[in-house]
């Protein structure tokens, strides 16, 4: 089972902390040695930065699937460090990436120093909300250029998963997988949390890479032979069908599910049941258009239903996992701690510009 790390950062000695995790994170991907240094470079410089910018905030460290969904049968585990805090936010993040470009001679040379060394850097600050930087670091340093390579679709993916108090294991789980233009998108909950529903969520996303061309409905019944000898699972099931211009959704249990066409957003439902153990006879299959304004945020009910979305769910540029960190960030404050492992995944179309 994968592990997730949460590494609150409010004093000098936490950012040593941050740096081992991402190291073992990095070692868990199988990274080679100049790439595991690479993840903790950077996880010194976000902790270092939560210090000197934010008055502390959390490292978040994952093993994510690659945002432009890859095959099932391609197993890239990357590392994600996310910063998250609730600072001040910057006035102008493209002046302080710069800044950072300019003093790169020491390991306090900041953000231009992450934005070089990762594969994937986003960044998004809400004055008066806080920040979230975002690194991802692949299994190879350059994209494999060997070999015809399909084309990739315009969407994308990305999430985070924080665990429970610290823990070492979530118990949701996520996975993006495509297969031909189509791309599958889903989240497991396990009931309760720790290694246990850990293991459900995980088995929900072994089954989904290996089946992802089921429908989400056919998929469902698919993972509940897959999780019956586990505690069982919330799981919610979108389905995009790149060509046609089509979502569909199928879900059972509590995962939340909401899509945004421009500015309104809308509930998809799911059905009562643990997928494992009770699953409704009937599973009606929601169809929705997707375009071009479109993005779809699921999300386990460590994240409370009420959540309001903020600017960075409106802003077509910034990274989904930066959007899912943000969703989390608005939705929770020292005063209002999570009672659950809390994952949220982003499904978003690619930006049209492509140097952005
Ligand atoms: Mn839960």
């Amino acid at each position: 089972m994968p592990r997730v790390w949460e590494v609150p950062v409010h004093d000098s000695t936490r950012v040593r902390d941050a740096r081992v995790a991402a190291g073992s994170a990095a070692r868990q991907a199988g990274l080679a040695e100049h790439r595991i240094a690479a993840a903790e470079l950077v996880a010194t410089e976000l902790a270092t930065n939560l210090l000197k910018h934010a008055g502390g905030g959390r490292i978040l460290l994952d093993l994510v699937d690659p945002p432009v969904p890859a095959y099932g049968d391609e197993r890239i585990a990357m590392v994600q460090i996310m910063a998250v805090d609730h600072g001040p936010g910057m006035p102008d993040t493209a002046a302080a990436l710069r800044d950072g470009y300019s003093t790169t001679a020491s390991l306090g040379a900041g953000l231009g120093t992450c934005l070089r060394t990762a594969d994937d850097f986003g960044l998004h600050s809400t004055p008066g909300r806080g920040t979230v930087v975002m690194a991802r670091i692949a299994p190879r340093p350059n994209r494999d250029t060997t070999g015809p390579r399909p084309v990739p679709l315009p969407v994308r993916a990305g999430g985070v998963n924080i665990p429970l108090a610290g823990a070492e294991f979530s118990g949701d789980a996520w996975a993006c997988v495509r297969t031909g233009d189509r791309v599958t998108l889903m989240l497991a909950d396990g009931l309760g949390h720790g290694p246990l529903a850990a293991r459900a969520s995980s088995a929900a996303v072994e089954t989904v890479r290996c089946a992802p061309h089921l429908p989400p409905a056919d998929l469902l019944r698919r993972l509940n032979g897959a999780l019956r000898d586990t505690r069982g699972a919330a799981v919610a099931v979108a389905q995009l069908d790149v060509t046609a211009g089509k979502l569909h959704f199928a879900g059972v249990g509590n995962v939340g599910a909401r899509l945004r066409r421009g500015d309104s957003w809308q509930g998809l439902v799911s059905r009562p049941g643990i997928v494992g153990a009770h699953l409704p006879t009937h599973l009606p299959q929601q169809q929705q258009t997707w375009t071009d304004d479109c993005l779809l945020v699921l999300h386990s009910d460590g994240l409370p239903s009420r959540w309001s979305p903020g600017p960075a769910a409106h802003d077509p540029s910034p990274d989904p996992a930066v959007i899912a960190a943000s969703i989390v960030r608005d939705a929770s404050s020292p005063a209002r701690p999570v009672r659950d492992d809390t994952a949220v995944v982003v499904l978003s179309p690619c930006p049209s510009d492509p140097s952005s």
